[in-house]
């Protein structure tokens, strides 16, 4: 760790304590999404954390990023997430949008006075994002897009969506990556899903139902959107398993904490060797997971030639041994783990959706099995 980087880190501790770990808990019950504290968040400089600085960005590295992401999500898991998805956002809008595009969006998303959200999957395309429907047909200078999102993180609060849709034929290189702004004529948004976890952002269908956009909402050339939605998925992966380490050690430190005190036949929990190997395994566990991220981010800042396959074994290493260790945690706290207002369980209930977005655990191994044999 640079010094420059312990610092940030510092600041955004210092935010995870001060302003999100007071009310993770009351978010989760309440399904409150907290808008006024992603604000403070984007005071920060959290709103484009790997965003150009020519338009409000940090600048900063992915190694930087994946360090931020730990310390955000030791306050609420599910806020770290949603500040993740909403900085992908921002970097695909930053990274493949022209000077115009950029001056239009990245100033309010950077400040996160604007919310952003990643529209890809579909009621009948999850795992296979190539097989999407989702039209967006020309006419004149305009764009017009008929068809369902499905599962979009932020839907219904975001300013600004990004959806990937057919403009040309079928398979990855018929899709297009399309700007569309909320309040558009046209875009409606479905109930906010009842989840297991993440309750404290909502997960709505994105509803497209004649959306006229001008063609200059599009990002770089027509067919290039699959593409981009996947290299913004790379960066996605990394934070996401940023995030589950970051939960993760909340609840390791809070085990921790726990058996040093608890007693249980006239000694404490910790004195059995069962109990410290348990504890030896989730740190070991934490820590091999936060050196394969840390490989995984390095070799995203250096454009590396193995960065699919690096990103996609740190996703799922990372999220499998963090929603584990969780878990662990949860169980040492025996029937106390299971009651809300540890807040253990509610770490478990976020960590367990990671396996499953931002490309499921088996895509992941696919995606690494197919580099594999390749070879
Ligand atoms: P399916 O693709 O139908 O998969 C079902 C099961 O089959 C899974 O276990 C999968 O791993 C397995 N499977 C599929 N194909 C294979 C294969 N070839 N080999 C082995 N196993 C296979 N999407 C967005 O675009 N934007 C968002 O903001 C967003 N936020 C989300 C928030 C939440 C809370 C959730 C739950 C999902 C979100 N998603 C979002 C969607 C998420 O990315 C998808 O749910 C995920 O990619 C899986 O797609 P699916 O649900 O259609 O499952
Ligand atoms: N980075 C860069 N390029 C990629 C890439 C990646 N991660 N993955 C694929 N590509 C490229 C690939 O190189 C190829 O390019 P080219 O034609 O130039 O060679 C093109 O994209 C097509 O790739 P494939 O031939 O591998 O396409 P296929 O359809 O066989 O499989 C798969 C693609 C399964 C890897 C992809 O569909 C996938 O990642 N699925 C999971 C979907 C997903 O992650 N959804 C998450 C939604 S967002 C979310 O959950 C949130 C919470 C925000």
């Amino acid at each position: 760790m640079t010094e420059e980087r312990d610092a940030l880190v510092e600041a955004v501790r210092e935010f995870a304590d001060a302003e999100l770990a007071p009310n993770a808990s009351r978010w989760d019950t309440e399904k409150h999404f907290p808008i006024d504290t992603l604000r403070k968040a984007g005071q920060l400089g959290l709103g484009g954390v790997y965003v150009r600085e020519d338009f409000g960005g940090s600048g900063l590295s992915r190694l930087d990023a994946v360090a931020m992401f730990e310390e955000l999500a030791k306050g609420d898991t599910a806020i770290a997430a949603y500040i993740s998805i909403h900085n992908m956002v921002a970097w695909m809008i930053d990274t493949f949008g022209d000077v115009a595009q950029r001056e239009r969006w990245i100033p309010g998303l950077t400040a996160m006075t604007d919310l952003g959200s990643y529209c890809l999957t579909e009621p009948g395309a999850g795992s296979d994002a190539a097989a999407i429907t989702t039209s967006a047909r020309r006419e004149g200078d305009e764009y017009v897009i008929n068809g369902v999102k499905q599962f979009v993180s932020g839907a219904g609060s975001s300013a600004v969506y990004v959806v990937m849709a057919r403009t040309g034929d079928q398979g990855p290189k018929g899709i297009s990556a399309i700007v569309v702004p909320d309040g558009t004529p046209g875009l409606s948004f479905g109930r906010n899903e009842q989840k297991m976890g993440w309750n404290a952002q909502p997960t709505r269908q994105v509803v497209f139902e004649d959306v006229r956009v001008p063609i200059a909402n599009r990002l770089s050339a027509e067919g290039e959107g699959f593409g981009i939605a996947m290299k913004g998925l790379n960066g996605g992966r990394l934070n996401i398993a940023a995030c589950s380490i970051g939960g993760a050690q909340w609840a390791l430190e809070r085990a921790l904490r726990y058996v040093s005190e608890r007693e249980t036949f006239g000694a404490p929990l910790a004195t059995n060797q069962a109990v410290m190997f348990t504890l030896a395994d989730m740190e070991t566990d934490l820590q091999a997971a936060r050196a394969l991220l840390q490989r995984a981010a390095a070799k995203l800042d250096d454009g590396a030639s193995d960065v699919v396959p690096a990103c996609a074994m740190a996703k799922r290493f990372a999220t499998d041994a963090a929603f584990d260790v969780a878990n662990s945690a949860l169980q040492l706290h025996g029937g106390y783990g299971y009651l809300h207002e540890y807040g253990i369980e509610r770490v478990v209930r976020d960590l367990r959706v990671h396996q499953i977005l931002e490309g499921t655990n088996e895509i992941m191994r696919l995606i690494v099995g197919r580099d594999l044999v390749s070879k």
